[in-house]
């Protein structure tokens, strides 16, 4: 029973989300949720400001969505899932989110403790069949804190700490298990409508450290940077490009999965560092998880390698021994103000500064000129997913010119990087390392959410494009109003595990047979009719030069008609490189 001064506790966590500047509570029920649907219902019916919930069918799909809102805005939001079952489905979504530091309230059921006379206690057989000794073991690696609810009065509290420890540098998900009987109790209001009382903590560099790594960085021959994971702002992105500029840096997107300048920006030297490399005589290394390939990369004995991000030796990665010289921490964006005001003090010799500036125009210059000339050379039917890059690029390109319309690309073995030319920071993602397949599509649902009218595009292999459970992403886009427009880029194969095979055997047995076992993916399904199941447009392109009409077409139908779109896309399967 709640009172004007309680409410049930199901209910309660809704309003305090909503505090905490949540607007959407991504979830997927089951027989754990009678007290959080009630609880909701009645604090609707009190009038408590509530974030939306979405029903989500399938757990990767919510957590992926989550992943996709912050990505666009900055802003943490909450997914509450199923007992140990649902939160099993969720947790591939969550190792990548943890990998890409993307703040998230993560919360599931846990069954009842009890199994008799208590309110909400056991009744079915699931009740038995989900409980576990450790649910929290099931996804304590990828959360930065994770806790079980004991006391309804728990709630306001312990949702603060959760929220404030999810934004703290390096941000992460935090999980929360919810036990029936708890979610059941009446809960005091007090303290469930104010946003937190706990400050996130940001981390800042170290000072000494910080004029280390300018010195370095003025002093230096041959600088590059590589920066993987963005710029962490807006203004971060801005800021970089006056970094970039001003000391003449080159910068190296290095299986980069944001935008760290734009592409074609005089100081962006294209993906792959190792020539600049090979000369450095200091490396910045921006958020980089990975920032080359040991085995193929021998660096200068006299380097200095400086690491700046949230958390510059990804402390939670066991093994990952890339030299770090100078080690700055905290938000990526900070680090570069921090870096550009340490930079004033340095005196760099500027004939040097004008000489590196050119060479290096010139060598963006050709790399630019280079992708193109290779992605036009595919073309053909199928074509290359470097030609379905191009095509897109320019498409967004005229959207803007014409339109003024802006566009967010989500890549998940779908268009690559650097034919897509973009230019704005928050126009490109791609899958997180971790490499969880199937979170560009919902990730792209979620992005749409928030921006209604940007154009988001959600490019992914047709296995990829398997992994989203594409059945239940076209029901929420549909449900939720959201014309993300779909391109499956559909070599009827898992490309990237068999170039796996041929890259570590290039002489093996495997590669010599007709068909690599293991990666085919024919007969190949009619991709157009799943997404026809939830009223989605629809076409199949199999000749390269019909591609940028399609395109216009499949963008006219989502921006007039506020439609999703899928574009099934016959690409080539590529050789080996
Ligand atoms: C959840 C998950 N399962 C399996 C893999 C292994 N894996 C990596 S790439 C890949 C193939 C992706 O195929 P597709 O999306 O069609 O792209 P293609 O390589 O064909 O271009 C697979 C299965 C993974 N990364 N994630
Ligand atoms: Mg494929």
């Amino acid at each position: 029973m709640t009172t004007d001064t309680s409410i049930t506790a199901g209910g309660a966590i809704f309003g305090k989300l909503k505090a905490l500047g949540v607007d959407y509570v991504f979830a997927n029920s089951g027989t754990d949720f009678p007290p959080i649907i009630e609880g909701l219902v009645e604090a609707r019916r009190a009038g408590i400001d509530l974030p939306t919930p979405v029903t989500v069918p399938h757990e990767h799909a919510a957590v992926s969505m989550a992943h996709g809102y912050w990505q666009v805005t900055g802003r943490p939001q909450a997914v509450l899932l199923h007992t140990n079952v649902g939160l099993s489905n969720g947790t591939t979504a969550a190792i990548n989110a943890w990998c890409d530091q993307v703040p998230m309230i993560l919360m599931s059921g846990r069954t009842p403790v009890t199994e008799h006379t208590r309110f909400g206690a056991r009744t079915v057989p699931i009740g038995w069949g989900q409980e576990m000794f450790d649910q929290e073991a099931l996804i304590r690696e990828t959360t930065k804190w994770h806790y079980e609810l004991r006391f309804a009065d728990q709630i306001a509290e312990l949702m603060d700490r959760a929220w404030a420890i999810a934004t703290s540098t390096p941000r992460g998900p935090v999980y929360l298990s919810l036990p029936r009987e708890v979610l059941c109790e009446p809960c005091p209001r007090r303290g469930l409508d104010a946003p937190s009382r706990m400050a996130p903590v940001i981390a800042a560099p170290d000072p000494a450290a910080l004029s280390r790594a300018a010195e370095a960085l003025a002093r230096a021959e041959n600088p590059l940077i590589i920066a993987q994971r963005g710029t962490g702002s807006a203004a971060g992105f801005t800021a970089l490009q006056t970094l970039c500029e001003t000391f003449a840096l080159p910068l190296s997107h290095y299986w980069s999965n944001q935008l760290a300048l734009p592409l074609s920006h005089p100081c962006q030297v294209g993906a792959d560092p190792g020539p600049w490399l090979a000369e450095a005589d200091v490396v910045l290394v921006l958020d980089a998880l990975a920032p080359w390939f040991p085995d193929k990369v021998s660096l200068r004995d006299d380097v200095t390698v400086i690491h700046a991000g949230p958390d510059p030796l990804f402390t939670r990665t066991p093994v990952r021994n890339f030299a770090a010289d100078i080690t700055l921490a905290g938000p990526t964006d900070r680090m570069i103000d921090a870096l550009n005001a340490a930079l004033t003090n340095q005196q760099p010799d500027p004939d040097r500064i004008a000489t590196r500036r050119e060479t290096i125009a010139q060598a963006a210059r050709s790399s630019r000129d280079s992708t193109v000339e290779a992605a036009e050379k595919g073309d053909g039917a199928p074509m290359t997913k470097e030609w379905v890059s191009l095509c897109l690029g320019r498409a967004i390109k005229a959207q803007a010119e014409t339109h003024g319309r802006r566009a967010t690309v989500f890549h998940e073995l779908g268009c690559p990087l650097m034919p897509l030319d973009l230019d704005l920071p928050d126009s490109y993602f791609q899958e997180p390392h971790s490499g969880g397949l199937g979170w560009g599509l919902p990730a792209a649902i979620g992005a749409q959410m928030a921006c209604p009218d940007r154009l988001v595009f959600a490019t992914m292999g047709d296995g990829s494009y398997m992994f989203a459970n594409p059945t239940a992403c076209h029901l929420v886009a549909e449900a939720q109003g959201v014309p993300v427009i779909v391109l499956v880029l559909n070599n009827e194969e898992w490309g990237a595990v068999r170039h796996s095979v041929e890259g570590l055997y290039p002489d093996g047995a495997a590669r010599a047979s007709n068909e690599v076992p293991l990666t085919s993916l024919r007969p190949s399904p009619d991709f157009t009719r799943t997404a026809e199941a939830s009223r989605a447009w629809t076409e199949t392109v199999t000749n390269g030069p019909d591609l940028p009409a399609a395109l216009d077409r499949a963008i006219e139908v989502a921006t007039t008609e506020r439609r999703q779109v899928l574009l099934n896309i016959a690409i080539a399967r590529a050789a080996h490189h």
